[in-house]
This record gives structure tokens, C-alpha cells and sequence, in this order.
């Protein structure tokens, strides 16, 4: 965790979701963005949830990152009750693995927006690159860093080359 208050909270609707979200907590530690994780479930912790959402904008929290699976109603119930960003992670669990999570996280109504990547591990880490965008708006060290991660991945592109195909 980044020293400081955090301005990133990222909540997770089960502990089962942590290895899933992991990439996001890695990045955002990587980029140097101080950020809080809970776990708060939309349907098993409504009340606690929503007093949580609404106390984020208060305590400096600029950007929230909610993730859950199956019938994912956390992000959009967080944005219901803050006016800050949210990312919304869809987490692949239970047998349709994400598309349940997918459709419920993005099928927000107008003006309640649920900015939402993709399902699993890979929108956990786009949701930390998402997350510090939005911040390098307002800071210049957040900017040089995410900056700094393109160039990263697109030297590794232009490094790399084919792989030779594996003998049948
Ligand atoms: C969602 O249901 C959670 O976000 C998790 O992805 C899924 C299963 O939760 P558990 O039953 O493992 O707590 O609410």
C-alpha cells in the first residue's frame, strides 16, 4: 500500500474474488497510487456498502474500482451513492464465468454510469490503468508514470518477435 490517504478504493463483493483482482492492486502499486481495498457485498452487506460509498468523496477517494461476479449489482450500487468514478471489474465466477457479471455491471441506467472493463484478471489490471488516467487529469506524477507504462509496452512490442511454431 502507497503511503497517504488513499484516493483509489477498490472493493471486491467476495474474498473469493481476490486472486482476480490482484492485478488491479499490483498495478495501481506499481504506478505509486495510494488505494484502500474492502470486500462489501450489494446483496449480503447492502447497509454497509452504501455507507461506504457514500463516505468515499468525503475521505479524498477520487476513483473507485468495485468488482464482483454472478449477479453483479456492487458497482452500480456504489455509483448510485457516490458522484466519483467507478470502474466496474466483472469477476468470471459461477457457470457463465463473467457474461452474467458483464451484462449486469454495464447495463447501467442513464446518468448513473459504471465506467466497465473486461471480465476477470485482464480488467483488473486495465481497471488500475483506467483508475490512473482519470487521476493524471489532475496530477502530473500519476501522468509521467502512466506514461512512463505505455512506452514500457510498446518497447516490449517492438522488441519482441514471432514466435516459431511448435512442431506438431
Ligand atoms: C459475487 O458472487 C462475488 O463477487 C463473487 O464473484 C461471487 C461468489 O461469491 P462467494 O459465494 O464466493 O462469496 O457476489
Amino acid at each position: 500500500m502507497v503511503e497517504g490517504g488513499a484516493v483509489v478504493a477498490v472493493i471486491v463483493g467476495s474474498a473469493s474474488d481476490s486472486e482476480q483482482i490482484t492485478p488491479c492492486l499490483e498495478t495501481l502499486e506499481q504506478l505509486g497510487i495510494s488505494h484502500e481495498a474492502r470486500v462489501l457485498s450489494a446483496h449480503r452487506t447492502p447497509h454497509e456498502l452504501v455507507e461506504y460509498a457514500a463516505g468515499l468523496e468525503g475521505r479524498g477517494v477520487r476513483v473507485v474500482v468495485a468488482a464482483a461476479g454472478m449477479a453483479a449489482h456492487l458497482a452500480g450500487v456504489v455509483a448510485a451513492h457516490t458522484n466519483l468514478p467507478v470502474v466496474g471489474v466483472p469477476m468470471a465466477s459461477g457457470p457463465l464465468a463473467g457474461i452474467d457479471s458483464l451484462l449486469a455491471t454495464v447495463q447501467m441506467p442513464p446518468g448513473v454510469p459504471v465506467g466497465t472493463v473486461a471480465i476477470g484478471p485482464a480488467g483488473a489490471r486495465n481497471a488500475a490503468f483506467l483508475a490512473a488516467r482519470i487521476l493524471a487529469l489532475g496530477d502530473p506524477a500519476v501522468k509521467q508514470r502512466v506514461d512512463r507504462a505505455l512506452e514500457e509496452g510498446r518497447d516490449r512490442v517492438l522488441g519482441s518477435a514471432l514466435q516459431a511454431p511448435e512442431d506438431a
